[in-house]
């Protein structure tokens, strides 16, 4: 029998420009509509309207925790004018959330900004940190009394690769010199983020909030294993898990580590160049490992290995996402059973987690890739808004419900 702590928290995840709908003065949306994107968001699942009822199936599936972003370009549509109105909304699901005995989790950055941010030149712009603090400042007064988690910013390495470096994703530049330029702003929006967040608690007496990232992270594992493949897979790992985490936790600016963990990436470095190191990834199909629909590889025990890693930093852990999208609703199962029991194993070898949050509550639009891929708990009818639990869901909530995995 693997046992979890009473106190653990259990739930799912969601981000408002993914669930929502209608988020029209987002960049996203401006840049669906200009590229012409095959699938638009739209109106998403219409989560904007139908929050009490996805909160309800939360509930029903016994889950004491939810994870949800607030959308800035609802929020601050034009610079400096902000909505009342939003704040009231946000504060309205907040209050929903509670009814239903789910903690908050609120992301204030998931990947989207305001058109008129964007416009300046978003985290690319000198005095976006400032931008983004103005915003951080009216959201976190207006629910401080009611939230205790905070997330500044949704997987910031994620976002510098899409936009910056790949440009697959607004604003599509590809340049490192600006990626540089973000990742910078990024560290700095966080940090005066933090103290920011602290600050409006320590003045308004309230229990100190816990703030953090929500870090994306991977296993990385050597193809074949030699020197170079060795080396590249530590290298990687080092950089692209830990550096990040360390340069907050270094600014003191971490209270617990927010973790999305998804997959394993088989690294062949084919030279002992940057890209080589860096880059590199096994085409020849070694190791072959049963993938999501996205075609990302399952591997269970690369969580926990990261979880034994980060236990160095000896700060709490959060597991902000863990999801798998797929048609096959009994590998979700396998997937949720498999990732827990290695979390359970990092827990008794001393790993301090607090809590695992699937990705997602409900099926919903996956950025570029648009509605195919399935990853909710709960599925979604596109046509009809319906919601039907899935059968991994049911699985999952005898889980939250008893803190046992049989
Ligand atoms: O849908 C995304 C989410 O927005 C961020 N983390 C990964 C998920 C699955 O790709």
């Amino acid at each position: 029998m693997i046992e979890f702590p009473k106190d653990f928290f259990w739930g799912a995840a969601t981000s408002a420009y993914q669930v929502e709908g209608n988020n029209t003065n987002s960049d996203w949306w401006e840049w669906e509509s200009r590229v012409g994107l095959k699938q638009r968001c739209g109106q998403a699942c219409r989560h904007y309207e139908l929050y009490e009822h996805d909160f309800d199936l939360a509930r029903a599936l016994n889950h004491n925790a939810h994870r949800l972003s607030v959308e800035w370009s609802r929020i601050e549509p034009q610079q400096g004018q902000f909505s009342t109105d939003e704040l009231q909304h946000y504060r309205n699901v907040i209050l929903a959330l509670k009814e239903r005995g789910l903690e908050p989790v609120v992301t204030l950055h998931h990947f989207t900004n305001p058109v008129w941010f964007a416009k300046l030149g978003g985290f690319g712009n000198k005095k976006a940190a400032g931008y983004f603090l103005a915003f951080v400042e009216k959201v976190v007064s207006a629910l401080c009394d009611k939230v205790r988690f905070w997330v500044t910013l949704n997987e910031p390495m994620v976002y510098i690769y899409h936009a910056y470096i790949l440009g697959v994703w607004p604003p599509q530049e590809k340049s490192l010199f600006k990626a540089k330029a973000v990742a910078d702003n990024l560290i700095l929006a966080h940090t005066r983020a933090y103290q920011l967040i602290h600050g409006i608690y320590k003045k308004r007496n309230l229990p100190s909030p816990m703030v953090s990232i929500a870090k994306n992270t991977q296993a990385f594992k050597p193809c074949i294993v030699n020197v170079r493949n060795k080396f590249a897979a530590y290298l990687r790992h080092w950089l692209f898990n830990l550096e990040f985490l360390k340069k907050l936790i270094r600014g003191n600016s971490l209270d617990f580590i927010g973790v999305n963990y998804y997959s394993r990436s088989l690294v062949e470095a084919r030279s002992w160049g940057i890209r080589g190191l860096l880059l590199d990834v096994c085409e020849n199909n070694h190791s072959p490992l049963k993938k999501n629909s996205l075609g990302w590889d399952v591997y269970p025990q690369g969580l926990h290995e990261l979880l034994r890693s980060l236990g160095r930093f000896k700060l709490p852990i959060f597991i902000l996402e863990n999801g798998i999208c797929t048609d096959d609703d009994m590998f979700r199962w396998n997937f949720i059973y498999q990732h827990l029991a290695c979390v359970n194993l990092a827990m008794r070898e001393g790993v301090k987690v607090m809590g695992y949050l699937y990705w997602s509550l409900i099926d919903n639009f996956e950025w570029d890739k648009g509605f195919a891929p399935r990853f909710g708990l709960i599925d979604v009818d596109y046509n009809t808004y319906k919601r039907t639990i899935r059968e991994s869901a049911l699985k999952f909530s005898e889980v939250c419900k008893t803190g046992v995995l049989n």
